[in-house]
This record gives structure tokens, sequence and C-alpha cells, in this order.
């Protein structure tokens, strides 16, 4: 590529808006890639890119007949995750990110990874990929443009957001976008003009997860993997969103999207947060259990909510994909799930078995005699080690969803009537707690823990804060985005939606999981649904209302576990609040003072208990 970027060598279409086609040379100078392809989001694009990367050994085509027009990706051993110390956010001043985000002043950011980037797409393509978060000119929705030299990258986009020509088109000349530069930091050719060969997954050891809020960046370097490398997903939806939400009025948040009705027809839309692989996709497909009830899916992962002319909290899923955790995904817990991945595909790092589909642990009760796991060696059953990674994951369309929602690309979205707040707590949280106002809600959700997985690279298992399941996704400090939930709540008043807490996680002595959580968790989607609509009761604690009418009709459940469920020891609570007290303490005089009072009363009842 000359270092003078011919309009020619930009090779941009016709549509393409001026500003745009200015940012890709700009870019392309710095990243000096061998060609420059535009994604035009067609079937055609689509299959040009996987032959291409089949041609490379860099993706395997699964049994047409078992699993049609699908794909098995297997990265490096040492990119299979999010990397939250490597991931940034860069503002003027520290105190802008706060202290749960790694912050770096947006000047001495660039420079430092100026050398990164500088001819890291050398020999390679690079691919411009024009997308839209949310259904195209919606008015919820934004438009993003990620460059990438990931052919991977780049059909994941696909899948997961509305790519090519049709955002493009209505992006018109001068408007905003959201600027995404991704490479995985392994250039083929080096500056002497000497080759290498490819590997089987390209990646650099340096990682830099970074985000520019003010001019709204993102500069991505050394992963191929997830929100490492699919802007769209956590870097533009999530940290990006929630910094414009915040100076906009509105929400960008890690949660699901259902619809759930009732027999007699009442529908109430629930938002969830849950932190990462604790249950999301599962509560986004259930299947209840209960006779009559319904439940349809909007969204698995993130939610976008605003104000409407009505008053109420408006809600789009602005991805058209699902980017799920494999493993405990089978036809018992998520049987929606399984139906939605029987064809057009991406998996990445599950198991390939010997008739060429895949496999991972929990698929089916049983596992195959012989596979080859996610590390491309053999494997039986007598291998002692797992067969997919246990953050293995599936790229599908969200289109494909039995229990999809009429209203899953409604422009405007849906009303909120109900928020929950969840996290994976093996002991103190009950099943099911409604929070006593908006303000006690913020509380719950600014005070969740969760145990970590491993969909993050760290210590799985450990109990950490995760207020919102945002940590790791909010653009700004953790205190002004409780404080931008407490003014929303003000503004949206009566019309605000009821906030809940739930743990499906919490065990006995014996480490048995008390409830038996999947489809059964329709019995508590029901209680909320009845809470918004005035139709259940409930009792105070010193947590929150607490349900004295769940339905555990046809359930095989014993009255000692529903109390062992719903139990809320003071002394354990106590220690806890003196742990958020600590949490707080990290924000300093930041906190909102109405958090502040919450965590006062909490103790007051908890004494009082
Ligand atoms: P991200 O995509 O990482 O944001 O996560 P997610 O929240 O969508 O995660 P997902 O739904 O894929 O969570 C998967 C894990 O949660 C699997 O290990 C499931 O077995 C487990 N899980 C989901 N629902 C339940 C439940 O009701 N009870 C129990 N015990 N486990 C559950
Ligand atoms: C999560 O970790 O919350 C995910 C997967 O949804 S990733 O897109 O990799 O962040
Ligand atoms: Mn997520």
């Amino acid at each position: 590529m000359p270092n003078n970027m011919t309009a020619a060598a930009i090779n941009a279409p016709d549509i393409a808006p001026a500003n745009l086609k200015q940012w890709v040379a700009e870019m392309a100078e710095l990243l000096k890639p061998d060609s420059i392809e535009w994604y035009d989001g067609s079937e055609a694009n689509f299959q040009l890119l996987t032959e291409r990367e089949i041609a490379a050994g860099r993706l395997i085509r699964l049994n047409p007949e078992l699993r049609p027009n699908s794909f098995l990706a297997r990265t490096d051993p040492g990119d299979v995750a999010r990397v939250e110390e490597r991931t940034f956010i860069a503002t003027e001043t520290q105190e802008e990110t706060g202290p749960t985000n790694n912050w770096r002043h947006p000047d001495e950011l660039k420079e430092e990874l100026k050398p990164h980037f500088d001819g890291s797409m050398r020999g390679r393509i690079m691919y411009v990929i024009p997308f839209s978060m949310g259904p195209v000119g919606g008015p919820i929705s934004y438009t993003g443009v990620q460059l990438t030299d990931s052919a991977y990258a780049t059909l994941n986009m696909h899948i997961m957001t509305r790519t090519g020509n049709e955002p493009l088109a209505a992006m018109g000349e001068d408007s905003e976008f959201v600027r995404g530069v991704h490479s995985v930091g392994y250039p083929l050719v080096d500056v002497d003009g000497n080759t290498r060969p490819d590997t089987s997954w390209p990646c650099n050891e340096t990682k830099y997860i970074t985000h520019f809020p003010d001019t709204r960046e993102i500069f991505s370097y050394g992963s191929g993997y997830g929100g490492n490398a699919l802007l769209g997903k956590k870097c533009f939806a999530l940290r990006i969103a929630s910094v414009i939400g915040r100076d906009e009025g509105w929400l960008a948040e890690h949660m699901l999207l259902i619809k759930v009705s009732s027999p007699e027809g009442k529908v109430t839309n629930i938002a969830a947060a849950f932190p990462s692989a604790c249950g999301k996709t599962n509560l986004a497909m259930l299947q209840p259990t209960i006779p009559g009830w319904k439940v349809e899916t909007l969204g698995d992962d993130i939610v976008w909510m605003r104000p409407g002319e009505d008053g109420r909290l408006w809600a789009i899923n602005p991805e058209a994909g699902f980017f799920g955790v494999a493993p405990g995904t089978g036809i018992e817990t998520n049987p929606n799930a399984v139906e939605t991945l029987r064809e057009n595909v991406i998996f990445t790092n599950v198991a390939l078995s010997d008739e060429g589909d895949v496999w991972w642990e929990g698929l089916t009760p049983e596992a195959p005699k012989h596979l080859i796991d996610w590390r491309g060696r053999d494997w039986t059953p007598e291998s002692g080690v797992l067969a997919a990674h246990p953050n293995s994951r599936f790229t599908a369309p969200i289109e494909q969803t039995p229990s999809l929602a009429a209203e899953w690309d409604a422009l405007g979205g849906v009303p909120v009537d109900a928020i929950v707040f969840g996290g994976r707590r093996t002991t103190n949280v009950p099943l099911v707690a409604q929070s006593y106002s908006w303000q006690h809600g913020v509380f719950m959700g600014a005070t969740i823990a969760s145990e970590q997985t491993a969909a993050a690279e760290g210590p799985v298992g450990e109990l950490r804060r995760d207020p919102f399941a945002m940590l790791p996704f909010c653009g700004y400090n953790m205190a002004d985005y409780w404080n931008h939930w407490l003014k929303m709540g003000a503004l949206l008043g009566d019309k605000a939606p009821r906030i809940f807490q739930v743990n499906w996680f919490r065990k006995n002595k014996e480490g048995k999981f008390l409830w038996p959580g999947f489809g059964e968790n329709s019995r508590v989607l029901e209680w909320i649904s009845k809470r918004v609509q005035g139709r259940a009761s409930a009792t105070p604690s010193p947590i929150g209302n607490l349900p004295t009418d769940l339905n555990i009709e046809g359930l095989e459940i014993s009255d000692e576990t529903m109390k062992e469920l719903f139990a809320i020891n003071p002394e354990a609570w106590l220690y806890e609040a003196d742990l958020t007290d600590k949490f707080f303490e990290m924000f300093g005089d930041k906190v909102p003072k109405q958090l502040r009072l919450e965590l006062l009363e909490l103790r007051g009842r908890l004494n009082r208990a």
C-alpha cells in the first residue's frame, strides 16, 4: 500500500460519505494493509470470506447435512476470553473513568498505541465494516464502522449486527459514527519487506482494548476473540454507549430482554442484568414449565433504554445475533438455544465430532466416544480434560430463535415494565426480592456481587462486586453511573419500571443447587409479572419484599428447601453491609447520598430483624 493512499486504493463504494472515506484513508496510512475491502453485508460476501478462511485453514466447515452453513474456529489457547486487565478507558481526568476502570490520558494512550498499530496490517486485507446497532434508522439506533484485519471478526459482525450497504447508505454526509479500529497484531510482512506465514489464529501476546469516549473511538489490538474483537458489542454498545447515554439521557446496559405473557394475555416486558455467563441467554430463551405462560425473546446480552414520549422507558436490543456460552446449553436446559443453532452458526472453541458436527459439555447427557477437542487434539471421555473450552461460544442469528418476539426489531422497541438484577450467589441472596422503591432498586443493582466465571481472564469462582453486571463494561465512573440511574428514576417517576433481584444459584450445605432453575425460573417471572400488575402478594424483609404466593404447584420441592431459598441471615447481611461500605469507599464522595442512605436503612432493618 502506498503511503499516500489514493482514492482508488481506498476502494470505497460510491455511497460512502466523505468523512468516512477520509478516516479510512488516514487509518490505512497507519495500518498499512495490502488491500482494502468494504464489507457489503450480503450472503455472497459472507460466503466469500468463509471460503477464504477455510482455504487458509482458519475455519472448518461442519458437515452440511448435520449443521448447514456452519463453521468451527479454534483460537490460540492464549486468546479465549475478554482481557479486563488490558481494557482501558481514556479520558482527560482519571476521575471520569473512576476506580473500577484502567485509566489513560487520551494523548498518552494514542502515543502508546501508535507503534503497535503502525504497519500492523502489513500483508493483510483490511475489511471496512459499516454497521448499525439497533434497526437501521431507528430512533434509539447508532451507526459504527469497524476496520479489521480479521475475517473471523468480520463474519461474526455479520451475524451480530446489521452490517454493510444498508447502514452505509443510511449514513449521510458528515453524520456521526463510532470509529472502531481492530487489528490482531500479526502482520505478515515486516518493515523491511520480509514475509512470514500466517498462523491458524493470528493474535499478539500484547493486548490493548481501548476506548476514547470523548471522540467515540475504539482501538483494539492483539486479540481476535469475542468482546475484544467484535467492536459493536461491549466496546461500542456498552462502554462507549454508556457515556453517550449519560450525556443524552438514556441507558446502555448488560441486560437480556424478554416479553412475558400471562395465560390471560397480559404482557410484561422484563430487562435483566446478570454478569457474564450467569444465565442471560438461558432466561432470554426460557421455556416456561407453568401452563399458559409464554416467554418470548427480544435480546440476550445488551439493552438500550430511552424514555419515550409517553414517559415510559422504551428498550431495544441493539444486536442482531447471539454470542452465547456453549457449555451447559443443552436440550434439557435450553431447547430454544439448541434449535437456534441448527444452521448458519460460527462455533468457537467447541469440540468437533467424528461426523463433522460439534459437541460441548452439557449438550447431551453422554459424551461421544471420540472427539477432537477445542485445542485440536484427540479426545475421549477418559481424557480427563474438557472437550470444549469453558468460554467456548456460538455466534447465531437472532432470527433463528423459535421463541423470537415479533417486536424484536421494532424501530422504537418495547416499553419496560420490570428490571431485574442477578448474580451467581451460593449463599445469602434469596431466590427473588422486590425493591421498596426505584432508589432502593438502584442500591440493589449497585451492590450486586457475583462469583466470577470463565467469560473473562481471572480467578473463576471468586466473589466480586459487579454493580449492574457492568463492572467490566461501564465507560465512565461507576458512581456517576449510579447517579445517572437515580436521575433517570426521578425523570420516569411513577412510570418507572419496578425493580427486582434474583438468584438461581443458592446452594445447600451439601453444595447442591436449592432451586431447579432454567424453565422453572418461569415461576419467578410469573411472580414478577403479577407484582407489576398488582396481582401478587409479598411480605417485607430487611432486604426487600419477598413473595408469599410464589407458584410452586407441580414442583417437587420441600418446605425446608423453600425456607432455605428465602432465608435472610441478618448477621451475614450485616457483614455484607460492611463490605458495601468498603466498596463505596473506593468512590469517595462521589457515591450518591441516596445510596449511603439506603445502606443506612438496610442496616437499620437488619438490626431490628
Ligand atoms: P454472557 O454471554 O457472558 O454475557 O453470559 P450470559 O449471562 O448470557 O450467560 P449464559 O446464559 O450463557 O450462562 C450460562 C451458564 O449459566 C451455564 O453454565 C448455565 O448452566 C448457567 N445457568 C443458566 N441458567 C441457570 C439456572 O437457572 N440455574 C443454574 N443452576 N444455572 C444456570
Ligand atoms: C460477556 O463476557 O459478557 C460476553 C461475551 O457477553 S464477550 O462478547 O466476549 O464479552
Ligand atoms: Mn455479556
